[in-house]
This record gives structure tokens, C-alpha cells and sequence, in this order.
């Protein structure tokens, strides 16, 4: 009796999905570059789940029901071309290799051409929700040709999270789709992250809340409209208390973050095809900003930034912090599928968006009741690529807009940096203005370069010589 699937990569990932994907039925080879880790994966976690140890490639791929079907769950990078090339030798046309990490969409359109030219189905599928989603039941992003999901899409639908919605996997699209969307998920994931930050900056020095309390204020939020797995955990990490110290973890945890290059990918990526996506961008900037650490205590002795407590009515400001978090995660999805949208056009994924919006709602990082409304948006008008333009949009955003000011302008007043929420308004302000400066910088472009410029009062492209050169 052969096995129905393969997997390779028994680090955290690989081992969650192993056990998730033979919990519903399945039976799967497992392989691992390290034997220690095969061998004690199967000894500390495997109980009766068919799940069956290979230590030899070879033996590993003919323990397999044809066609075969192996995940890859390795770090993403050289390691995924180094293993498909230690398959390759044993693999036969109509095989399918389904690339399971986080992998760099550019790699995955490259790695689809080259095994398709051997006859190798390929699939780069996005998973979302850490070892718990992996285990669990996570988001599921595959992309590759339709033929490829077809071989694999009724198990995929089955280990994915299950929501009222329907299982949070779908055919995202042709090419590298599925891991765009799973980059641009992770900037989305950034920019969240950074905003609750920024939120509980304000919550610890300006109102002075313990750990304790911003958890209670978060634990309330999570039961409303900002209810989401990420406001979830917020919650949890506030009470938590250390073991040694009785204090709450988070208090003794250094303010270096760290990142592995999804975000820095999504914020490179809206540049090179000219989609704004500042809230984004800026997560990145700030994480890297925190890894300054040294620098930033020399500065902050040097210009003394200090909170200066001006008068304010807590349970005002933390009303209007509910309503500025909401405000920038609206504006993060707002960016991050406006992203998707243009990639879906350059690069022809044929993405449906209201789609990944569904297979967000469970199981992945970004999972939020937010997203009911977003897909509310988007279906009324599905080229409301940005979401700014539906009526919902606007009544969300003028309910929001007072708030986003005061906690910026707390946030000015009291030296506190709040990049992210910055960005957000600045963005929309942007967006939503009809005569920017640009014509200055049109001017300047013209004048030392001979760039030349339209003009508003007439047709055509016109330079100017704006000094005579003697
Ligand atoms: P890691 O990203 O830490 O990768 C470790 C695995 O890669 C081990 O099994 C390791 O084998 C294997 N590996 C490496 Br490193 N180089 C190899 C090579 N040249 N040949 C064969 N195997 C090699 O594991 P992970 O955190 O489980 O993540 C797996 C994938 O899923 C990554 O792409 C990651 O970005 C993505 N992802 C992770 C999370 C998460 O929460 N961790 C969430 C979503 C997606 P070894 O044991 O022999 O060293």
C-alpha cells in the first residue's frame, strides 16, 4: 500500500501539517534533511496517525500513490530549489510538488516554468496560521495551474480551516498568485501588528495603563468590531505574567523586532509596480528602525524627548484609540488589495478578491470581523480594488477620521512615534485630495533636467527653459 502524500520538512511547520493532513484520513510519508528530527517527531508526537518515517529520498518518493504528491515545508529560499533538485531524479511527468512556505513570489513563477518544461505539476501555496493553523487548520493560498489544484483540492479543503464561509482554501489563481497573496498577507500582518504597537504605546505612557489593564481594554475590544485573532493575542500577552519575576512578560521583553522578509518583499513589490502602500511599508521601516537599539538610547538621552502629561479624559482617548486601530487596519487591507488587484492585471492571476478576503476569515494571521465588511464592500462593486469609493467605505471613514486626529495630535504633543497611524491618515489625505503639490516638483524635474510637464490649461508635453545658460 502506497501513500497518499509526502512531506518534507519536519521543523515546526512541517510537523503541525504532517499531523493535521493524517488526522483527516490521509497517509503520509514524512522526510526530514536532519534523521533526529524524523525520528523524534515520530516518537514524541506521532500516535495513530498514519504517518510513516522515510530516511532515504528515493524510498521516501516510492512509498507514494501515483500521481505523487509531496509538500515542501523547508525555509524558503535556496533550500526549496536544493530539495526539488534531489526530487527531480525520482519524480515522473504528472508528479506534483507543492511548495508549502513562504517562498519569494519571483522564485515560485521561475521554479513553476522549470518543472513544467519536465512535466512536474508545481503549486506555491501561501499557509497561513503558524504551528496551531498548521495543526489546527489553516489559511490555505495555493496558486499554480488549475490541473495542479485539482489533484490536490479535496485534501486541501478538508485540513483548512473551516468557517461559516466555506473552508478558508480556494484556487487563488494562475502563476506565483498564491504566494503574492500570502506576501502581501504577512505586510498586511506587519502593518496590524505595528498599529495595535503604536496603540499600546499610547495606552502605556500618556494614559500610564499597566499591562494589566490595556489587556482588559483589549479583551473588551476583541469583543467588538475590532474582534480578530491578532487583538486576540494582544489580549493574552498583556496578562501574562513572568514565572521568575511576577511581572507581566511583556515588560521584560527587549524592543528589537524582528522580521524574515515577507513585509520588506511586500514593500518592495508595491514600489516596483507603483502601488501605495505606506502603512506597509512603514511596519517594515519601524521594525528595522527598532533594531537600532543602542542608537536609540545615545539619541534619546541627547534630545530628551519626554512626555510632557497634558490634561485628557481617559475613557475619551481610549474611544478614540478603538476607532484609530480600526481606521489603520481598514486602511492595511485597503493598501494590501489594492496590491493584489495590480498584481492580479501585470502578472494575469485572474484573482477573485472577495475570495481572498474569504479564505482570511479562518485560520490565518490577519483573521478578522473586519473582513465581513470588507467583503460586503467589494460586493457591491468588485473594482473597488482599494475600498475607498463604496458608501459603506465613507460612513466607516468620517465616523473615524476626528478620532485618527486627536490620538495623532496626543501622539505629537506627547513625543510619541506613531508611524504607522501617521501613515494612514497621510495616505488617505493624499488619496483624497484633489490638488497636490506635485506640480512643484513637476517644475523642479523640468528646471534641472529638462523632464518635462503637462499643463492643466492645455494639451500636450511642454519643457521650459527656466534659466538662460549663458
Ligand atoms: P524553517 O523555515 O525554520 O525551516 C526548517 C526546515 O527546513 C527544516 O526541516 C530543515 O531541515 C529544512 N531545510 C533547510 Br533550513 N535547508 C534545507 C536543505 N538545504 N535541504 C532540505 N531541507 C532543508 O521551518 P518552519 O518554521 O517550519 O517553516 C517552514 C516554511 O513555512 C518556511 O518557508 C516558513 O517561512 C513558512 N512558514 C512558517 C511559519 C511559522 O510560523 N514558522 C508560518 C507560515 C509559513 P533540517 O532539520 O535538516 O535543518
Amino acid at each position: 500500500m502506497r501513500n497518499y502524500i509526502g512531506l518534507i520538512g519536519l521543523a515546526v511547520m512541517g510537523q503541525n501539517l504532517a499531523l493535521n493532513i493524517a488526522r483527516k484520513g490521509y497517509s503520509v510519508s514524512v522526510y526530514n534533511r536532519t534523521p533526529e528530527k524524523t525520528e523524534e517527531f515520530i516518537k514524541d508526537r506521532v500516535k495513530d496517525e498514519k504517518i510513516f518515517p522515510y530516511y532515504d529520498l528515493k524510498e521516501f518518493v516510492e512509498s507514494l500513490e501515483k500521481p505523487r504528491k509531496i509538500i515542501l515545508m523547508v525555509k524558503a529560499g535556496k533550500p526549496v530549489d536544493d530539495v526539488i533538485q534531489e526530487l527531480l531524479p525520482y519524480l515522473e511527468p504528472g508528479d506534483l510538488i507543492i511548495d508549502g512556505g513562504n517562498s519569494y513570489f519571483k522564485d515560485t513563477s521561475r521554479r513553476l516554468q522549470e518543472l513544467k518544461s519536465k512535466g512536474i505539476l508545481y503549486l506555491g501555496m501561501g499557509v497561513s496560521g503558524g504551528e496551531y493553523g498548521a495543526l489546527y487548520g489553516p489559511s490555505l493560498m495555493p496558486g499554480g495551474t488549475k490541473e495542479a489544484y485539482e489533484v490536490v483540492k479535496e485534501m486541501l479543503l478538508r485540513i483548512a480551516a473551516q468557517t461559516e464561509d466555506g473552508p478558508c482554501c480556494t484556487y487563488v489563481g494562475d502563476d506565483s498568485a498564491g504566494h503574492f497573496v500570502k506576501m502581501v498577507h504577512n505586510g498586511i500582518e506587519y502593518a496590524i501588528m505595528e498599529l495595535i504597537a503604536e496603540v499600546y504605546d499610547i495606552m502605556r505612557k500618556v494614559l500610564h495603563m499597566s499591562s494589566q489593564d490595556i489587556g482588559n481594554v483589549f479583551e473588551k475590544w476583541n469583543q467588538g468590531e475590532l474582534n480578530s485573532f491578532l487583538m486576540e493575542i494582544s489580549s493574552k500577552i498583556m496578562k501574562f505574567t513572568d514565572e521568575e519575576t511576577k511581572r507581566p512578560l511583556v515588560e521584560l521583553i527587549l524592543d528589537k523586532a524582528e522580521q524574515k522578509g515577507t513585509g520588506k518583499w511586500t514593500a518592495q513589490t508595491a514600489l516596483d509596480l507603483g502601488i501605495p502602500t505606506p502603512t506597509l511599508n512603514l511596519a517594515v521601516e519601524a521594525r528595522i528602525i527598532s533594531h537600532f537599539k543602542d542608537l536609540r538610547v545615545k539619541l534619546s538621552k541627547i534630545y530628551s524627548l519626554s512626555i510632557s502629561k497634558i490634561p485628557l479624559n481617559k475613557e475619551e482617548v481610549i474611544k478614540d484609540l478603538e476607532k484609530a486601530l480600526l481606521f489603520g487596519i481598514f486602511i492595511s487591507f485597503s493598501q494590501g488589495l489594492w496590491l493584489i488587484d495590480e498584481a492580479s492585471k501585470v502578472f494575469n492571476y485572474n484573482l477573485d478578491l472577495s475570495e481572498v478576503l474569504r479564505i482570511w476569515k479562518g485560520g490565518c494571521i490577519i483573521r478578522a470581523k473586519l473582513l465581513n465588511f470588507l467583503r460586503d464592500i467589494l460586493k457591491e462593486d468588485l473594482s473597488n480594488a482599494n475600498l475607498l469609493f463604496s458608501e459603506k467605505a465613507q460612513n466607516f471613514i468620517k465616523d473615524k477620521i476626528d478620532s485618527v486626529k486627536r490620538i495623532l495630535n496626543i501622539g505629537r504633543e506627547e513625543n510619541i512615534p506613531l508611524m504607522c497611524l501617521n501613515s494612514t491618515l497621510d495616505y488617505f489625505y493624499a488619496l483624497s485630495t484633489e490638488n497636490l503639490p506635485a506640480n512643484l516638483i513637476q517644475a523642479q524635474r523640468d528646471f534641472f533636467g529638462a523632464h518635462t510637464y503637462e499643463r492643466i490649461d492645455k494639451e500636450g508635453i511642454f519643457h521650459t527653459e527656466w534659466e538662460k545658460l549663458e
